[in-house]
């Protein structure tokens, strides 16, 4: 299929797709639907493609998109802190906004977006009821950033020239209300990256993500893993410059990566793992672009401008037939 052929193919796509959004108007039931639809067309006609970050707590998912942006203007931090959906598309000009859901639209530097928009320790406390016979713990449903739809960042950023666009997310399996909005998120999104970390590499819950809901939305086959911390494998090492631990200790990571992950790239009868398995280490790539003198090989080595080629071979070579 030609590129003519394919933009044809996205247009007459996008006006079934409003023409079904028109005849289901009369169904209120089926507002959801209608709205997916509608906004499944846009995105056809507008060329854009979604790129989603998820994963658990603290798995270093603003922490990677800060390191492709060279700035930190995504809430990183220790405690939980991204508290919604924001999506980084390219302008020329740099600029934040968040968008409520009645159309209000507040206008912010990345600090004040940190400083106002980030989880703070209050929104993530826990809380017992004392009424409760069970005596269990349960999660406070309060949620501050209900009523927001998304935070746009427009950045000069190569990587989202010609309508290509990153998401950076709540964490899974932390709270309600955070988790609905990525679960909310991920009809729209074209490919998704699960950050995972090299010390707990793929829980039990994180794979029940995989299976249980991207696979039923036919999510898994653009599906890239950042295994993110990868310096804290030699962090762990009793003895970090004994090269017979370090070489059996990646020995171990890598079988477990072979035996965990590896099954879960496998599209269509293809083993697709050398191109959708990166081990990074985003906290350093974000030092080495905030150096006042960046050491190449020290970025290099931390293996996210490799990632970034990824994203640019899939999106150019793949992006058509993904969709
Ligand atoms: N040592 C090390 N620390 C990292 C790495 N990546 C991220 N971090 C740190 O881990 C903490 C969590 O990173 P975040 O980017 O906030 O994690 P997140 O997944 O976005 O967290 P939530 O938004 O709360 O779900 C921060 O203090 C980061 O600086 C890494 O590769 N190595
Ligand atoms: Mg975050």
């Amino acid at each position: 299929m030609n590129l003519h052929e394919i933009k044809q193919n996205a247009e007459q796509t996008a006006d079934v797709w409003d023409r079904l959004a028109g005849l289901l108007a009369a169904e209120p039931g089926l507002d959801n639907l209608r709205q997916r639809l509608t906004e499944r067309a846009r995105k056809l006609r507008d060329n854009r493609f979604t790129i989603l970050v998820v994963g658990e707590f603290k798995r270093g998912k603003s922490t990677v998109l800060n390191a492709m942006l060279g700035q930190r203007v995504l809430p990183q931090k220790a405690a939980p802190c991204t508290a919604i959906v924001t999506l980084i598309r390219y302008g020329d000009t740099p600029s934040l906004k968040v968008i409520f859901e009645d159309g209000k639209i507040d206008t912010l530097t990345p600090e004040q977006f940190m400083q106002k928009y980030e989880l703070k320790v209050d929104d993530t406390a826990w809380q017992c009821d004392r009424n409760d016979n069970n005596d269990e713990l349960e999660k406070q449903i309060l949620d501050r950033f209900g009523n927001i739809k998304e935070a746009v960042i427009s950045y000069p950023l190569a990587l989202c020239r010609d309508g290509v666009e990153l998401v950076d997310s709540p964490c899974l399996g932390e709270h309600p209300a955070r988790e609905r909005r990525v679960l909310d998120f991920l009809t729209k999104a074209d490919a998704i990256v699960m950050v995972l970390s090299a010390t707990q590499l793929l829980n039990q819950r994180e794979l029940r993500f995989i299976t249980n809901t991207l696979e039923p939305l036919g999510k898994r086959h653009n599906l890239f893993f950042l295994i993110n911390r990868w310096n804290q494998i030699l962090e762990g090492l009793v003895d970090p410059n004994d090269p017979e631990e370090v070489r059996r200790e990646f020995a171990e990571q890598g079988k477990l990566i072979d035996a965990r992950l590896k099954p879960l790239c496998r599209v269509d009868g293809n083993d697709l793992s050398a191109k959708r398995i990166f081990r990074i280490n985003a906290l350093g790539a974000l030092q080495q672009r905030l150096a006042s003198t960046p050491n190449a090989a020290k970025l290099r080595e931390t293996n996210v401008p490799a990632f970034e080629d990824a994203p640019v071979n899939f999106l150019s070579k793949e992006r058509h037939r993904a969709r």
